[in-house]
């Protein structure tokens, strides 16, 4: 597919980028997503509402903040939401919703010093986004609850005590979080029908669109009006709203793109 020069559309979804993570600790797709923001700058595509739907920056791995605070790291945050920034028409909310990547917090907040980063540019930093038409937010309420939430956290952070002593467990933890405490995935179509009904359950998805992301798995359940973003680790995908219509969209090389799904309410 072929993106129409100038054209302003009504919403930009995306999630689980994983953003500033070593390529030594987990693979990413980071270049790729920069060269389909600038493809959608050179076009000159806007969006009125962008939402950023979880897992954005990876904090598990390190402190997110204590890398705001060099001025390389501040760099190569305004790498990313400078190109974030440019897609926006200025006419509507930039929402930035907080996955369980973006923090090691026992409450579930951004560090203060990335949550100040992030309203200086205007986005509206919350659990989820909703309008008449859509209800976003990043998915792992569908797998967390409060005492999970801060059971997880406390094992991590005492794996970021001896991950700075010895670097190496880094690796190691990336494993043991996928094994015990990340995610444990849906993978059969029960499960995957379990975790959403749970996930539109906790968010009251009503007659709404459900937009999530988490399990990186890029979907579109047409029958339970939800849609997974995917991810920028492997999956190269995004989601853009005109109107009433979403649109599921892989890159699948350098301003190449693929229709994936297409779901009208
Ligand atoms: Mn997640």
């Amino acid at each position: 597919m072929k993106f129409p020069r100038g054209k302003i559309y009504d919403g930009f979804f995306v999630s689980d980028v994983h953003y500033l993570l070593n390529k030594k600790i987990k693979s990413h797709k980071h270049k790729e997503l920069f060269q389909l923001l600038d493809h959608l700058d050179r076009k000159e595509i806007k969006f009125h509402n962008l939402y950023l739907v979880g897992d954005i920056i990876e904090s598990w791995f390190f402190s997110a903040d204590r890398r705001l605070t060099r001025i390389k790291g501040k760099k190569r945050f305004n790498k990313l939401f400078d190109r974030l920034d440019r897609l926006s028409s200025g006419k509507g909310r930039k929402y930035y919703i907080v996955g369980n990547h973006d923090t090691t917090s026992y409450l579930m907040r951004l560090s203060p010093r990335v949550e100040s980063y992030l309203r200086a540019r205007d986005w509206i930093i919350c659990e989820k986004a909703e309008d008449d038409v859509l209800i976003a937010l990043h998915g792992h309420q569908g797998q967390y609850n409060k005492f999970t939430w801060i059971g997880s956290i406390f094992i991590l952070r005492i794996l970021h005590v001896f991950a700075s002593l010895f670097p190496g467990i880094f690796r190691f933890s990336e494993n043991f979080y996928h094994k015990h405490l990340n995610r444990q995935d849906p993978t059969t179509a029960e499960e995957t029908l379990a975790y959403y009904q749970k996930l539109a359950k906790f968010a009251h998805q009503g007659k709404k669109v459900l937009i999530s992301g988490h399990t990186h798995d890029f979907l579109c359940l047409p029958k339970m009006n939800i849609i997974n973003t995917g991810d920028w680790v492997k999956s190269n995908t995004f989601v853009i709203q005109d109107l009433r219509k979403f649109i599921g969209i892989r890159m699948t090389a350098r301003k190449e793109f693929k229709k994936e799904f297409r779901l009208k309410v």
